[in-house]
This record gives structure tokens, C-alpha cells and sequence, in this order.
């Protein structure tokens, strides 16, 4: 596994962390270390920073390490750092496969953001090549969300996420449910056209940010 490029990711990151900044945690296996990595440095030299984490598994990282966790925010973060799935030639990304993407695309508008791609598998010529886009749905408006989707004519399948260790779908933290929809071309609006459906929340499709890129 690129478990050794994350590691150094990791390392990386938690050198840029600065005395007295708040930082936006991403999710996923990249971000988690990150975190860790985050937490030694704060005891190594003794910075003080607080931590806004973006899903209840990242919050537990940061208790765990002594991180100082934020749950209600007055103002954005300094910078967040975050993994993807999916990256393309524009900069595009597909994220959302650890479920918790409605947390992290609020931090992701943080003046100054770190994507974590430990290895080149993520990097996709068109979007959508490898990755359903996840649609994050109350689950009040969800059997219309499905219809909606379904007609868009660059959709090829529409999946409820359904839970494993659970029976019926995965409910989100913020009780939501997820569809994955794979889509062959995604187009310019698509993410505008998903967001004005009713009951659509959030869309793992995170286009026209800048952000700074981390290989392994
Ligand atoms: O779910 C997400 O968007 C995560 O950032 C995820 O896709 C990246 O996870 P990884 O760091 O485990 O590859």
C-alpha cells in the first residue's frame, strides 16, 4: 500500500501548521494521518493550533492526539488540507467516497488549500473515469433525487450507498443518505443542476478551487 507516501504527506503537512492558526481537517486514510502527524508536532514544539475536523472519524483522531477541536465556527478556517479521489487535467476533483464530503466542501473555501494525493492513481483524464460522483440527500426528497438524476443524460447509474455493517443505506452524520452516480462526460453546470434539485445537500464534485497539491 502507499502507506509510506502518506506517512511523508503526512509529515509534510504538519510542518506547515502555524502557532494560533485554526485548520480545516479533511477525511479519508491521507487526512487521518495528517492529523496524527499534526498531533506530534504540537507536543514536539509546542504550537498551539485548534483543529475544525470534517467527519466524527477525524474528530476522534484529533481528540486522540491532544488536537484542540473546534465544533461551531464564527469564521472560515486559516487552511484546510483534504485527500480526493479523483483529479483531473483542470484541477477538478471527485471526492466524497469517505462519505464526508458536506464537511469538507465548507472548509474547502478556506483562502489556502492542500489536496493529498499520495500516488498518481487519483489522476484521471476526464472526471468520473474511476469514481461515482457522491450526492448527499435528505432522505425526505431522496426517491424524487433518484428520478431526477436518472434522466440526466450524461448518467449512466444511480446507486444508493447502502450501509455494510448496517442493514439499508449508509445514513450520513448529518442523517442524510448518499446516491453514487456515475456519470460518463461531467459537464459545466452539472454540479449547479444537481444543487438546485430538491433535497440535494452537497455534491462530491469540487471544481473551480485553487489549491496546492502534495504527491508522495
Ligand atoms: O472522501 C473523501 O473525499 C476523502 O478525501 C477521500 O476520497 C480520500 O481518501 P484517501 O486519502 O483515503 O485516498
Amino acid at each position: 500500500s502507499n502507506r509510506k507516501e502518506k506517512e511523508r504527506i503526512a509529515q509534510l503537512v504538519a510542518l506547515r501548521a502555524i502557532d494560533g492558526e485554526t485548520i480545516g481537517a479533511g477525511s479519508g486514510s491521507t487526512s487521518f494521518l495528517t492529523v496524527l502527524a499534526l498531533g506530534e508536532r504540537v507536543e514536539n514544539v509546542g504550537i498551539s493550533i485548534k483543529i475544525v475536523p470534517t467527519s466524527i472519524e477525524i474528530e476522534l483522531a484529533a481528540h486522540a492526539v491532544g488536537l484542540n477541536v473546534i465544533s461551531s465556527l464564527d469564521r472560515m478556517v486559516d487552511w484546510c488540507f483534504d485527500g480526493a479521489d479523483e483529479v483531473d487535467p483542470s484541477g477538478r476533483l471527485i471526492k466524497g467516497r469517505g462519505g464526508a464530503l458536506l464537511r469538507e466542501k465548507a472548509v474547502f473555501r478556506a483562502s489556502k488549500k492542500i489536496v493529498l494525493v499520495a500516488d498518481a492513481s487519483k489522476d484521471v483524464k476526464r472526471l468520473g473515469e474511476k469514481h461515482p460522483v457522491p450526492v448527499e440527500v435528505d432522505p425526505q426528497w431522496v426517491r424524487r433525487v433518484f428520478g431526477d438524476i436518472s434522466k440526466m443524460s450524461n448518467v449512466a447509474e444511480v446507486m444508493l450507498r447502502m450501509a455494510v455493517n448496517k442493514d439499508g443505506p449508509v445514513i450520513t452524520e448529518r442523517g442524510n443518505l448518499l446516491l453514487d452516480v456515475r456519470m460518463n462526460k461531467i459537464e459545466e453546470g452539472d454540479e449547479e443542476r444537481l444543487m438546485k434539485m430538491p433535497g440535494v445537500c452537497e455534491t462530491g464534485i469540487f471544481s473551480g478551487f485553487e489549491f496546492e497539491r502534495i504527491m508522495g
